[in-house]
């Protein structure tokens, strides 16, 4: 991955695949140049100004074209942007991809628009994360949260608590330097009830974030139960779709089978898996064995029985009564693939049991990055609160090391202190063109 803006990149910023529309995107120093070469508009594009044109020979194929120049700095990356808009197919869009790269330009890596943006100091790592979060969003809730956090919601709550951060530390710093006057610069006890302040702030970020790991990261959801009790019908009612194989043989199901849905605003994993039951056939008791597992590892596990079995008792086992239009005797949720009854009270069942009441407030942090430096930014303020409350003096310096890495923690959560590995890694799980 490269760092440095130096150079002109080029990309298609549309997905795979065939549409109305494709956008190919250039950003760098050459990048007016790049696209002016490869169109039949002579003069100067006009900044943000949609230009109608066509390709020139230089590229292997013609098309009528949109191009819209953003002058740096105000574009995407911080650089010079231009974004041509051609019709959507992939022969077309190559061979815009392939001219740039003959007139100068070269192929952008994963997310490398966006770290350049990072880069130029356009948007912090915390948005950044949230771009590459809107484009994988697959609820509205998740959308919204991921935009939130692009406006900078969470960029401005960590902010507040690096700014107090930063007056306490520059307070203390004096007091350590001009020992003579000793806590004249930040009175003992006004640190104490600082820093309980700040650990206050922090946590209630932290707690918040449960919720919001909760909607961003979505849950695992098996359904279990003994074989051809309905688990597959159940599974392709809730997906909406004939993904699993249904039959009246029982041992159907061997592999599991997952599918992302969305259950009001929640990105839910449901795993279909193999009827429990002892085998002597080694491929079903794999499978049975894979069952397990899924339960093991799922939030919720939604047990389905057709008739009067035991359930095993535990916290996230919810009984599911299946092929209700039978007749079956009254368990748990009443459900039916065949006629749908029962599927939306399954649903709300779900959400309430995964505790998604309705996000009022919404929370700020989703991350699970940005909750482990949180965390750590904690126990950093923690330890430095209980130095600075000791009963024998402790010397500042040690509350200052705690303070420090409390700070440290925050700067890593907003990049400002991200070595590039982390960065790196971040940057790669984004899509190309962006
Ligand atoms: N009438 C009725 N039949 C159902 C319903 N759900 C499932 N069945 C039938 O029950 C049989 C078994 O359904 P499956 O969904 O394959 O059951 P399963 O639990 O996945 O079975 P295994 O994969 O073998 O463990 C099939 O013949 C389905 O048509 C229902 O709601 N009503
Ligand atoms: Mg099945």
């Amino acid at each position: 991955m490269s760092f440095s803006s130096s150079d002109t990149i080029v990309a298609i910023a549309t997905p795979p695949g065939r549409g109305g529309i494709g956008v190919v995107r250039v950003s760098g120093p050459r990048a007016i140049d790049v696209i002016g070469g490869l169109i039949d508009h002579a003069g100067p594009l006009e900044a943000r100004r949609a230009l109608f044109t066509r390709l020139n020979p230089a590229s292997r194929v013609r098309d009528q074209v949109i191009v819209t120049s953003f002058p740096a700095p105000h574009s995407y990356t911080g650089d010079d942007v231009v974004e041509v808009s051609a019709h959507g197919s992939p022969v077309i869009l190559r061979a815009i991809v392939e001219a740039a790269m003959s007139l100068g330009a070269r192929l952008a890596e994963p997310g490398e628009f966006t770290l350049r943006a990072f880069l130029n100091g356009r948007i912090d790592l915390v948005q950044a994360e949230a771009v590459a979060d809107l484009i994988d969003a697959v609820t509205p809730e998740q959308a919204r949260l991921a935009f939130d956090q692009l406006e900078g919601t969470s960029t401005r709550a960590i902010a507040d608590l690096e700014k107090t951060l930063f007056d306490l530390v520059a307070r203390l710093e004096a007091s350590v330097d001009f020992p003579d006057e000793g806590y004249h610069f930040l009175q003992a006890a006004e640190l104490t009830t600082a820093l309980d302040q700040l650990i206050e702030r922090t946590a209630s970020l932290l707690a918040d974030s449960r919720r919001g790991r909760l909607v961003r990261e979505g849950l695992q959801v098996a359904i279990v139960g003994r074989p051809n009790v309905g688990k597959s019908s159940l599974f392709n009612a809730l997906v909406g779709a004939e993904r699993a194989i249904v039959t009246d043989v029982p041992g159907t199901t061997r592999d599991l089978v997952s599918e992302v849905v969305d259950i009001h605003g929640v990105k839910v994993t449901l795993v279909d898996t193999a009827g429990i039951r002892p085998t002597s056939d080694p491929v079903e008791a794999e499978g049975v064995a894979r069952s397990r597992q899924a339960e093991q590892v799922a939030d919720l596990v939604l047990v389905v029985v057709d008739e009067d079995e035991p359930v095993r008792p535990s916290a996230k086992n919810f009984v599911v009564q299946s092929k209700a239009d039978l007749g079956r005797p009254d368990r748990g949720i009443r459900v039916s693939a065949a006629t749908g009854q029962g599927l939306n009270d399954l649903r709300l069942a779900i959400s309430a049991a995964l505790d998604t009441e309705p996000l009022r407030d919404r929370p700020q942090i989703t991350n699970v990055r940005h909750a482990a430096l949180l965390e750590r930014a904690v126990g950093a303020l923690s330890r430095a609160r209980e130095a600075s409350a000791a009963e024998t003096a402790v010397p500042e310096e040690f509350v200052l090391a705690d303070l420090q890495a409390a700070r440290h923690a925050l700067e890593e959560i907003t990049g400002r202190r991200a070595p590039e590995d982390l960065l790196a890694h971040i940057f790669s799980r984004f899509c190309v063109g962006k």
